[in-house]
């Protein structure tokens, strides 16, 4: 018999060293994750924090094989599969890299994308299921969640506005049709309702500036 989503919460738990940080950035293609991280490092660094960036999928020697290997893979995988080709390159990440850095005291883990990518990404818009993916998660270490989860929200309208400006070549989720990112939205926005205590919702289609404003106020809490 399937767990519920609730009995599922319970098998997830927060890196324990005190005064060190695991926080990881969410939203759909062009929403500032990666501006955002440049200003969170700052924040970091001069309050004194041990720092690690890292993105997913990719992060190893052996994920950014895999983040290769999906973002340029020309064949439509399973979505099962997809599945579990971003949970091979994340497993990977926390025993190499996560959970050494994190039993260091006063230190921080920003990770670019996370457990909420898979949820919103193949749980909702590749309809494995909610379910389906907390349920792969529930074992260690794939079982730990960061202590904060910034969601920056941004319409559909606003990715492709910014993407188009970037000008790069689009990788394998950038070519999906817009019924996939509705899909991806709705599936984050129901996340950020379910992980009401971990995941902040912030209107990213504010300037970065008023973005970074809203994270600074987060922090100065969580950090007390
Ligand atoms: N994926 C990943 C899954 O399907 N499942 C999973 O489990 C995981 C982990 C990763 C892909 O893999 C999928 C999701 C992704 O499709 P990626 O290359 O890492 O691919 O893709 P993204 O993380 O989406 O990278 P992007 O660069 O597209 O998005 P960012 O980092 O959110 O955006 P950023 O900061 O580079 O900004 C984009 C542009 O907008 C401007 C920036 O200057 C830049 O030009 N900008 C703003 N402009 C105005 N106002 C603001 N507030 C702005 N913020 C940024």
């Amino acid at each position: 018999m399937k767990n519920s989503i609730s009995e599922l919460k319970t098998f997830y738990r927060s890196p324990v060293t005190p005064g060190s940080y695991f926080i990881s950035l969410e939203g759909i293609e062009g929403s500032g994750k990666s501006t955002q991280i440049k200003h969170l490092e700052t924040m970091f660094s001069d309050r004194g924090y041990r720092v690690l960036t890292l993105r997913e999928p990719g992060g190893t020697e052996f994920g950014e094989k895999l983040r290769e290997a999906i973002l340029k893979s020309t064949t439509p995988l399973h979505p099962l599969a997809e599945c579990h080709l971003f949970l091979a390159s994340r497993a990977q990440l926390l025993k190499e890299k996560i959970l050494p850095f994190l039993l260091q005291p006063k230190s921080v883990v920003i990770l670019d994308r996370y457990l909420d990518s898979t949820l919103a990404y193949q749980g909702k818009a590749r309809k494995l299921g909610i379910e389906t993916v907390l349920e792969l998660h529930r074992h260690e270490p794939l079982n730990l969640i960061p202590h904060r989860t910034y969601f920056l929200d941004i319409p559909l309208e606003l990715s492709y506005d910014r993407q188009l400006k970037r000008g790069s070549v689009k990788d394998y989720f950038e070519s999906e049709k817009s019924e996939f990112y509705s899909h991806l939205i709705e599936g984050y926005r129901e996340m950020a309702k379910l992980f009401s205590d971990r995941i902040l919702t912030i209107d990213a289609s504010q300037t970065p500036e008023q973005v970074s404003k809203v994270i600074d106020q987060d922090l100065d809490n969580l950090l007390k």
